[in-house]
């Protein structure tokens, strides 16, 4: 049976990157799957967080879900601290992974950044956990956007060596689910940096929450460059834009992917409408349709989160309904691997 998983993180403010990149896909996905969907709050904290904001961000992340379309009455909605067989499996993973893998990971790189050192130990296994917050569902598909990538390789090359390990066919190989025009959204400010919510400047995001001024104040301020838009030469067989015209225009290429995205349609159609033009006039229908497919969504992640009783509701339930499909994995596990048990 096929069955989707895939969590956000609350760290921070979910931005379009997290929508584009992954939540769009999750609603689109509720048709044709079983999809669970977490909000990875023990991840969170491999990087320090207050713990009244991060009660908070988890609430957040679950009203962006609900807000986006995840209907909590299919999909699975939880946060990961409530299902203890995420833990308990990622011990076990601690045990598969070799070092040499976890040394690999540029995620890791990048968080660290240059005092390795000081990163806590959490930061440095978080992959192990990735793989088990998939694996103790046995989920066979995860979307995710681009810069997951490597972590599921991971998940696929732990799922392989604990099948070798122990002599089983157990765990199945995941496939990532990359999907849609957007899968690595820029930063604003910076075409060369992936949008993050760990950026110190806001300017560089736009946030899920961002009101329409705040919304227009940042693409109007967002950085271009001097030449007008580009025509359909700069897309390539592939109807991406080319790695040389990425390199030489990030920020027009990603605010057209941007535009494309939204509006669902294929980028040359969009290069085709704007070639010629300048930055102003595109700034403004792109603020339009930014407007018109966050707003509303905006506005109902705004009351959600302010009837805190309602989301905790849905996480309660979720959970109950996740760890039900956990639980006879994780004892199957602790069996394969030699635990006793009562
Ligand atoms: N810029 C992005 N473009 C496309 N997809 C993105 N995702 C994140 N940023 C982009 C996808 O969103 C999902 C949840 O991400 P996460 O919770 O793992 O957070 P992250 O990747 O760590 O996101 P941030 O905002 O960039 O946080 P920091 O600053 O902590 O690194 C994932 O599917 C991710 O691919």
């Amino acid at each position: 049976m096929n069955r989707i998983f895939s969590g956000v993180q609350p760290s921070g403010n979910l931005h379009l990157g997290n929508y584009l990149g992954a939540i769009r896909n999750f609603v689109a996905l509720q048709k044709d799957f079983d999809c669970i969907y977490c909000v990875v709050d023990q991840h969170a904290i491999t990087l320090w967080q207050d713990p009244e904001v991060l009660r908070q961000r988890t609430r957040e992340v679950t009203a962006g879900y609900l807000a986006a379309g995840i209907d909590p009455k299919t999909s699975v909605i939880f946060n990961q601290s409530q299902v203890a067989a995420h833990s308990q499996l990622a011990w076990v993973f601690n045990c598969v992974t070799r070092i040499g893998w976890l040394n690999r990971m540029t995620q890791f790189k990048d968080k660290a950044g240059k005092n390795r050192e000081k990163a806590s130990s959490g930061l440095y296994v978080y992959p192990n956990l990735m793989a088990a917050d998939i694996l103790v569902y046995k989920a066979t598909h995860v979307p995710v956007g681009e810069d997951q990538k490597q972590h599921l390789e991971l998940t696929r090359d732990i799922a392989q060596k604990f099948n070798n390990d122990y002599g089983v066919e157990y765990f199945p190989i995941v496939e990532p689910l990359i999907q849609g025009t957007a899968t690595r959204v820029m930063s604003l400010r910076d075409g060369s940096k992936k949008m993050s919510s760990s950026d110190p400047s806001d300017a560089a995001r736009i946030n899920m929450t961002d009101d329409a001024d705040t919304v227009a104040k940042k693409i109007r301020r967002a950085t271009s460059d001097s030449d007008l838009l580009p025509d359909s030469s700069a897309i390539g067989a592939d109807g991406q834009f080319t790695a040389a015209f990425r390199e030489a225009r990030p920020e027009a290429a990603n605010l057209l992917t941007i535009y494309a995205a939204l509006t669902d349609r294929g980028l040359t159609d969009v290069v085709d409408g704007f070639a010629g033009k300048g930055f102003a006039d595109f700034k403004k229908e792109l603020t339009d349709v930014a407007v018109a497919s966050l707003g509303q969504m905006g506005e109902e992640m705004k009351r959600m989160v302010e009837d805190s009783q309602y989301v905790d509701s849905i996480l309660r339930e979720g959970a109950e309904r996740a760890r039900a499909i956990a639980q006879p994995i994780i004892d199957e596990v602790y069996d394969i691997v030699g635990f006793l048990r009562p």
